[in-house]
């Protein structure tokens, strides 16, 4: 079970926007797999397939301190959102970034599962911040996009300096 490597910010394929995915093939149920093994391994709470340069509208999820808690969300649409909540955000595509989002408070989305069956799913606290961080991926959005154009240079700047350094 493969780890799959994290494309890292800036990387123009993060601004890719993901497509539906029309059948649950044994190819999406392999990938499910190795992107739950990556986000537990990073270790993460979210992650979504753009995250592994696949444009396929599927997120996994760990909220729990357990780490025995995995969500699959294929196909994800919000359908109702309310209130605003700030939440320090960081993203394994963005290391070493953290920053104030202001995202909905408590949402609720339908998706399918990796059994392709529709669920409805009500959200709030840091599962409702990492389900709306996680459908910005599809979206080709990146946390820090939500940040002042300021920081958003800064950011890229660091990051980019750090890419030299480490080559
Ligand atoms: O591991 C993650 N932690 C996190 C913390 C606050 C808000 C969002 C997140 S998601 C992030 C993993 C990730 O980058 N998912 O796309
Ligand atoms: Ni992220």
């Amino acid at each position: 079970m493969p780890i799959l490597p994290i494309l890292q910010y800036p990387d123009d394929r993060l601004h890719k926007v993901a497509k539906k995915v029309d059948s649950i093939s044994g190819e999406v149920l392999k990938l499910i797999s190795d992107m739950a093994e990556t986000m537990y391994a990073a270790p993460g709470i979210g992650l979504a397939a753009t995250q592994v340069d696949v444009h396929l509208q599927i997120i996994v999820i760990d909220v729990s301190e357990t780490h025995n808690d995995l969500q699959v969300l294929i196909n994800p649409e919000l359908v109702y959102s309310e209130g605003e909540n700030k939440y320090e955000e960081g993203c394994l595509s963005v290391p070493g970034i953290y920053d104030l989002v202001q995202r909905a408070e408590k949402i609720e989305i339908r998706a399918l599962n990796a059994q392709g069956e529709k669920f409805a799913l009500k959200a709030e606290g840091i599962l409702s911040v990492c389900i709306q961080h996680e459908m910005d991926h599809l979206k080709g959005i990146v946390f820090v996009e939500h940040l002042s154009h300021l920081k958003q240079v800064r950011i890229r700047s660091k990051l980019k300096k750090r890419l030299r350094e480490t080559f």
